[in-house]
């Protein structure tokens, strides 16, 4: 009976385990943005070395939707609350140097690209920067950015294609370097999608 009762435990683990991969699995495509190139996409490019895990999967910066009055949390902004992608949310590169930056003009139209592994359901997507005078030498936090977005872009719960673009103006007065947040939330669930760019005014 006691063995009996330890086996049907242990395939209950196993069906949990297997119903909890499946699920993950089912959203396991996801996106990042490659326009200005994010964190993630310098990582899986080769541009940074040893980035971890997030080298794999640059599309996988999943985490609770509603920032920034919820969402991922002050310091965990860029790895969208992913302990095991912390290497994003540091100041510095794994290597200790400055995160490469992108060049871009204030108050001049930008085009953002996106690439997507799975499309899901999109409510839209927001860009966040950082305010002039940030703090550069601790992990991200809401005190960093203006927390208004500079542009949001609705996409009434429609499926994205498979690489988006959109273009909207960056706000001028900045100069030096910035840090946008991307954010892309997930319609039909509980997430976001984020994404750090490091860029030069
Ligand atoms: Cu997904």
């Amino acid at each position: 009976m006691r063995t009996r009762t330890k086996i049907y435990a242990a395939a209950l683990g196993m069906a949990t385990t297997g119903a909890l991969v499946l699920s993950s699995g089912g959203a396991s495509g996801h996106g990042y943005t490659d326009l200005p190139v994010s964190r993630q996409k310098l990582c899986q490019n080769g541009s940074v070395s040893n980035c971890g895990s997030i080298q794999w999967e640059p599309q996988s910066v999943e985490g609770p939707k509603g920032f920034p009055g919820g969402g991922a949390a002050d310091g965990q902004i860029c790895s969208g609350n992913n302990t095991r992608f912390a290497q994003l949310d540091s100041p510095k590169t794994p290597g200790g140097g400055a995160w490469p930056t992108t060049r871009v003009s204030g108050g001049q139209s930008y085009t953002f690209r996106w690439q997507f592994t799975a499309r899901h359901a999109t409510t839209d997507f927001k860009y966040y920067v950082t305010k002039q005078g940030w703090n550069q030498n601790h992990n991200l936090a809401r005190s960093d950015l203006n927390l208004t977005p500079f542009l949001t872009v609705p996409y009434n719960n429609q499926q994205p294609p498979a690489t988006l673009s959109h273009s909207g103006a960056l706000p001028s007065g900045l100069s030096g370097h910035h840090v946008i947040v991307a954010v892309w939330t997930i319609a039909d669930t509980a997430n976001a999608f984020y994404a750090c760019s490091d860029v030069t005014f």
